[in-house]
């Protein structure tokens, strides 16, 4: 189905494993289609209620491809950091929670890929950086504003401005990754947390989303008012009826997604 993707549905998650190793997992044009297709099947698919991302080899991904971008004019180039936006985007927008299992280099694109994911665990070897002035660009898939707001304006400055490449631990200290585990159990890691989500309301998850991934660009006022909206559809669902009742009858709750 895919040339450049793993594509597996096991126990409700899907795993999405970039399958460049030769190339260390770089961002192709090729590559960033099938991610997003990838990731409309498992958005569509009602068996899947979580999607892992991660990277075969010793790489998560190395970045978009520069063997690609070299010979790229302005103008292709701006189709390129549109498409790979757009790819960045709707994987922070599918209704289901998205694990980024990070496995080793998570560089520019390949950052800004791992930030487009709801949560972030990495191996301990992970290293992460958004090294494109060395190359005379910027970040183009959604870097310059998803990592100032992750890891604070001027850590977002810094890693940006010195393109420096950084750890594990060090992601975890600045809030650019959720945990860091042994390389050995990382996907085991990724789908005991996958699998604690999805015995969750799918409704409030979807609905947490919305609130978290726009609310996060308005003013305070704004996205509290944006909260209240998005608390609507869980609240009038016959989960939140099941999730309140197992409380009160001290059992766990049984979600069906209504
Ligand atoms: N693109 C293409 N090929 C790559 C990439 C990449 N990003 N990264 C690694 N490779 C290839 C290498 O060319 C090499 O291929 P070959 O074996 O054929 O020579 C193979 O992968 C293995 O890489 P190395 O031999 O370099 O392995 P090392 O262990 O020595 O080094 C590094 C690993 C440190 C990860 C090193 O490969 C590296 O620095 N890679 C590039 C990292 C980088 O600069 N990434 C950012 C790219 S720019 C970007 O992502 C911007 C996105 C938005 C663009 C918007 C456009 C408009």
């Amino acid at each position: 189905m895919f040339q450049n993707l793993k594509y597996e549905v096991k126990n409700n998650i899907a795993t999405v494993t970039v399958n460049r190793p030769k190339a260390l997992n770089a961002l192709s044009e090729e590559v960033l289609e099938e991610l997003f297709e990838a990731f409309t099947t498992a958005d569509k698919d009602s068996e899947v209620k979580a999607v892992i991302l991660t990277g075969e080899g010793r790489a998560f991904v190395a970045g978009a491809d520069i063997s690609q971008m070299v010979a790229l004019t302005g103008i292709d180039g701006h189709d390129l950091m549109k498409k790979g936006a757009l790819v960045m985007n709707h994987i922070e927008e599918i209704s289901k929670p998205v694990i980024g299992a990070i496995n080793g280099f998570a560089l520019g694109g390949g950052c800004e890929l791992a930030m487009a994911c709801d949560i972030r665990i990495a191996s301990v070897n992970a290293k992460f950086g958004q090294p494109e002035v060395n190359l005379g660009i910027i970040p183009g898939f959604g870097g310059t504003q998803r990592l100032p707001r992750l890891v604070g304006k001027g850590m977002g400055k810094y890693m940006m401005m010195t393109a420096e490449i950084i750890g594990a631990e060090e992601a975890l200290r600045i809030g650019l990754v959720e945990k860091v585990v042994a390389a050995e159990d990382l996907i085991s890691t990724c789908e005991t947390i996958a699998n604690t989500i999805m015995a969750k309301a799918p409704i409030a998850i979807k609905a947490l989303k919305v609130a978290v991934n726009q609310g996060i660009m308005l003013d305070l006022k704004t996205g509290v008012a944006l909260e209240g909206e998005a608390c609507t559809a869980p609240f009038c669902s016959e989960d939140r009826i099941e999730g309140m009742n197992a409380f009160l009858e001290k059992r766990p709750a049984k979600f069906e997604n209504k």
